[in-house]
Parts: C-alpha cells; structure tokens; sequence
C-alpha cells in the first residue's frame, strides 16, 4: 500500500507501541503533524519549548522502559531539542527524536530554519538519521527504535526533510533486522563469570555497588539474591537509587559525593567491589587514585567500551546485568560476613548521615522526609539538579523500584517539571512528586500550561531558598562566601500557579508541612507547594572536590535529630 512518509512514520511508530508523543509544531513538519491528526491513538502532548518534549519523553521513558518520543520542527525547533537529547544520552535513556528538515533541494542553502541538526548531535545521539529517501523509512524507524532500547539505552535523532514526509513510497514494515555491525553483548563470558563468582566466594569484605543498569535490566531479584545468598552490603550510584530497596537490612544508602559517609568507608575499606551496570562517574568515585585502594573490582556492563574507562577493572564481566547476575548467582555459595556487616554498622551509628537536625526554620531535609511519611514511599520522585536533588537522594527512601527519576550524568536544571510531566504520562496510577529547585523550576516553568492543558496531575515541592543553592554552597565553602550571581529572585509563586489555573500554597513553617501535602494530595489535579526553605542550609555529608570519598565533610551540628536510621534494626 503506498502511503506518505508522513503516514509511514505514524504508521511505524503505531507498530513500534508508542501511545504518547511530546512535541511542538513549526513549518518543517507540518505534513508530519496532518497525518498525526488522523492518528487519534497516537496521543500528542503539546509542550510549550521544545527541550521539555525531550525532556518530558525522557521522564517517560524511564518509568515505563519504552521508548520516549519527542518532535520538532528544524532549526529552533531541533536546537531547543539537544539539551534533553544530551541529558538523555549521558543517563542512557531510550528516545526517538523526529526532527523537521527543509526539503532535500533546500539543503545546505542555509535556507530559512536551516540547521545541521545530525551533525550538531553526533556526538550525543547512539545513532542519527538524514532520511533522504522516502523508501528506506519504514526501515530507519525499525532500526532508530531497535537501536535506541536495546543494549545501552539511548537517544536515537531521524531528521525528516519536508519533500520526504510529502513523497509517496509502497509501505512496508521490515519484521526483522539485519545489523551486522550491531549485536550488544547480553550473555556475560562464561569463563568471566566463573572468575567473579570466585572472588565473590572468598572475599572477606565484599560491597555491591548497584547503578542504573540495574533498573535499565530490571535486575531486581537478581541483585538481591546475590546480596543475600552470600550476605553482601549493597550501596547504590545516584541513578541507582531504588535499584535495591533502602529498607532493606543489606542497604547502605548512596555513595559519593553527597553520599552516605559510611556507604563511602566501605568502599575504602571493600576487598572486593561488584559493580554492576555503574560507569564510575566522578561524582561518585571521588579521588579515583584513591578509590577502593583495597579492592578486586568485578564490573558488570553492557557497554565494553565503559570497561576500564576511568576505574582499573580486574574482572569484566560485558552483558545485560539480569543475564549475568542469574548466571552468577548459580556459583555463589551461601556467605555469611558477620564482621564486615558489623563494621558497616558500626560506621552508620558513628556516621549517621541523614538525621535531620531540630530546627525553628523550615529544613528541606524535614520537608521531604515528610513528602516521604505521606505518600508512605510510594510515589515516584523526580527531582531536579542541585541541593534540593540531594535531599530528595538522600531523605526520601526509596523501596519501590524505579522511583527516583533525576538528571546525573548531565545535572541538567529545568529537568524537574517536564520530566515529572512525562513520568506522571507514564505512570497514571502514580503519585508523582517533582522536587523542584526555586532556580530551576524557573528555567522550565512554562510547562505549567501543558500540565494544564493536559490536566497532568503532578504534585510541585519547591525547594525555595532564593539561591541557586548548589552553586551558593561551593562558593560559601571555596570562593570566602562571595554570593555572585547566586541570589535569585522569583515570581510569587502561589499567584503564577493562579495565574495557571493550579492550586498553590505557600509553607514557611514546620506545622504546616504535613497539611500541605496532605492537601496536595488530595487535590485531583496538579498543585504547588511553594517551601521557603532555610535560604543557607548546606548539603551534607560531602566530599571535597578532589579529596578521597572517605574524606567526608559531615554537617556541623550541636544538636541531633530525631529521626533514627531508616535500616538501622
Ligand atoms: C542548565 C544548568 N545551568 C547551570 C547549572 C549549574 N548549577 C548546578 S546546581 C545549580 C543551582 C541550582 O539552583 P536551584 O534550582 O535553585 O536548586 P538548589 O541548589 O537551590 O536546590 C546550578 C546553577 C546546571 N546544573 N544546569
Ligand atoms: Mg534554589
């Protein structure tokens, strides 16, 4: 049947399963749109700038493990689109970007609305398309969205001149593949594995760290069984919050920078590291010449090129976590590591990391403890950069799967709300709470008008210390405590939402915490709540920029809290 490249796109990404896309329109592809209209189970979600539609699929996609889909027109439309396509690719997140392209004569004419836009994102895309004949598309989107959610996850770009999305060509949708230079490794190496399993059985003091690749896999049950047969402390990577559940005996919290103190001494201390579906991101190694000085390193990737990167590996294990951790799990005899467990312990009664002291001022800290006492752990955080990300790291806790949705590897402020719109697309059922940063809620905060327009019902916390925090915090501790640039002013927050047609409050006192979210929640549609948070309270515990994860800066305090540790029996 002949059909449109307009039409066989749409048909394509029906049988791909896409049931929402994230887009804003513009001349170069208007015929894409038309044939969208005639697609009523294709739901289009208009954004109100480009980088939340990416964003938006983003946070979509990494709640439901689909492919997230996200159109612009070309030039602005595409530029405004790399922000969330880079945040993407650092994150490993599986995305299809369809850009508008001025028709093939126009091409290189610098004509109107004319940009590069594969070769500006060559270098963040897993693979990008010009689609120059109208023949090969059916073919070009199979393989975008193969590529983009099988092995390392990532964002794939097709950029579609306008004459091609207008040409007629017979439509056919390949049932397989051929590519030959594209086969991820999933199965790990028998012999490797063997070898880690091993290591594992002799280690005196072995600590799993977990990364996205867990989530990614869906490795779960796996992961915990390796804890647990052979009774190994389990600390997680930023993005590998909730890839183990933090209430469990075995969990000691998030390492790094901003990490647990007592999560970073076991590394220190560790004879033997698993590190499974993590790329050892500077931010959470610290120092890396003095990163688990005394330890066996066992690495577990689906991407070899990650292998060695920045760590010294001694046993790589290349394969999709699950695959391999069932297979591994098949060697590992029952374990018990009394000692090392105790010390573990005794580290988190000396450094308890995440009490939250008594304060008159509101404390970020106390506001998502309480975000987390009211939804009783069950909603999905999404977060934005910044201090308010810490908290949310560091004081909700996360047991139920894949519920912390948060920009590491690019740290990208203004990711907060359209990828809590995004997530709340994909996850209905779900309470989702975006933890916003005053600065950043700023940088996106336009997409309160798709929230409402689409009536997406995402619950807003801004964290509202009237500072770029994160930024106030370094030079508070490096730059003699020059405030340049870092003091921010803000609308009123309560009368924008207004303005939006959302429910707000604002909350500047301990009492009023809990009734706020409590209210927010049960308000059937979108609400804010405008925290005026401590305006200097600072992250703790940190690593310098520099020093060894096990040089932690803990918060200086007289008082302690009240609050006892989560997993501390
Ligand atoms: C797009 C972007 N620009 C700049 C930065 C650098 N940066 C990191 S954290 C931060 C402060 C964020 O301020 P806010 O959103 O208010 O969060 P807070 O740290 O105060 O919680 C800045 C400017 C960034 N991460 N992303
Ligand atoms: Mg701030």
């Amino acid at each position: 049947m002949k059909m449109t490249g307009s039409q066989i796109i749409c048909e394509s990404l029906a049988r791909e399963g896409v049931e929402v896309i994230f887009g804003f329109p513009g001349g170069a592809i208007m015929p894409l749109y038309d044939a969208l209209g005639k697609q009523p189970q294709l739901r289009h979600i208009l954004v109100r700038h480009e980088q939340a539609a990416a964003h938006a699929a983003d946070g979509y996609a990494r709640v439901t493990g689909k492919v997230g889909v996200c159109i612009s027109t070309s030039g602005p439309g595409a530029t405004n689109l790399v922000t969330g396509i880079a945040n993407a690719y650092l994150d490993s997140v599986p995305l299809v970007a369809i850009t508008g392209q001025v028709a093939r004569p126009f091409i290189g004419k610098d004509a109107f609305q004319e940009i590069d836009i594969t070769g500006i994102t060559l270098p963040i895309t897993k693979h990008n398309y010009l689609v120059l004949d109208v023949g090969s598309l059916a073919k070009i989107v199979k393989e975008a969205f193969h590529l983009a959610r099988t092995g390392r996850p990532g964002p794939v770009l097709i950029d579609m001149p306008r004459d091609v999305q207008i040409e007629q060509a017979e439509f056919r949708y390949p049932s397989k593949l051929d590519l030959p230079g594209y086969k991820p490794t999933l199965q790990g190496h028998p012999a490797q594995i063997k070898k880690a399993a091993k290591l594992i059985n002799e280690a005196q003091r072995p600590l799993i760290i977990a990364g996205r690749g867990v989530i990614i896999s869906g490795a779960y049950t796996e992961l915990k069984q390796l804890a647990e047969t052979a009774q190994i402390p389990v600390v997680t990577t930023l993005l590998g919050i909730s890839s183990f559940p933090e209430s469990h005996v075995l969990s000691y919290g998030m390492l790094g920078m901003h990490g647990m103190a007592y999560a970073n001494m076991a590394v220190n201390a560790a004879d033997l590291i698993i590190a499974i579906g993590m790329r050892f991101d500077d931010r959470a190694t610290a120092k890396v010449s003095a990163f688990a000085p005394h330890a066996n390193i066992v690495h577990i990737d689906i991407d070899p090129t990650e292998i060695s990167k920045n760590v010294r590996i001694d046993v790589p294990i290349v394969g999709d976590a699950k695959t391999v951790l069932s297979a591994l799990n098949k060697l590992i005899i029952s374990a018990e590591h009394i000692e090392w467990v105790q010390q573990l312990d005794g580290w988190r009664k000396e450094h308890p990391s995440t009490i939250i002291r008594n304060s008159e001022g509101l404390l970020p800290q106390f506001v998502i403890r309480k975000i987390y006492e009211v939804t009783q752990g069950e909603a999905t955080i999404v977060t934005g950069v910044g201090q308010n990300q810490m908290w949310a790291a560091q004081h909700y806790w996360y047991d139920k799967p894949n519920s912390f949705i948060s920009s590491g590897g690019l740290g990208t402020m203004g990711f907060e709300l359209p990828a809590a719109m995004g997530a709340k697309v994909g996850r209905p059922e779900d309470t989702v709470w975006c933890i916003a940063g005053d600065g950043g809620f700023q940088m996106t905060i336009q997409e309160l008008a798709t929230i409402v327009q689409d009536n997406i019902a995402v619950k807003v916390a801004i964290m509202h210390n009237g500072y770029l925090g994160m930024v106030r915090q370094w030079q508070e501790l490096f730059y003699g405590r020059r405030y340049v640039a870092t003091p921010l002013s803000a609308p009123d927050f309560v009368k924008l939402a207004e303005a939006y047609g959302i429910p707000a409050l604002r909350v500047k006192h301990n009492g009023e915490v809990i009734p706020a979210i409590e209210q927010a929640m049960n308000h059937q549609g979108p609400f804010i709540i405008d925290f005026m948070i401590e305006p200097e309270e600072n992250v703790y515990p940190m690593v310098m920029p520099g020093a060894a994860l096990d040089e932690v800066l803990e918060e200086p305090r007289e008082e302690v809290g009240i609050w006892p540790q989560r997993s501390t029996p």
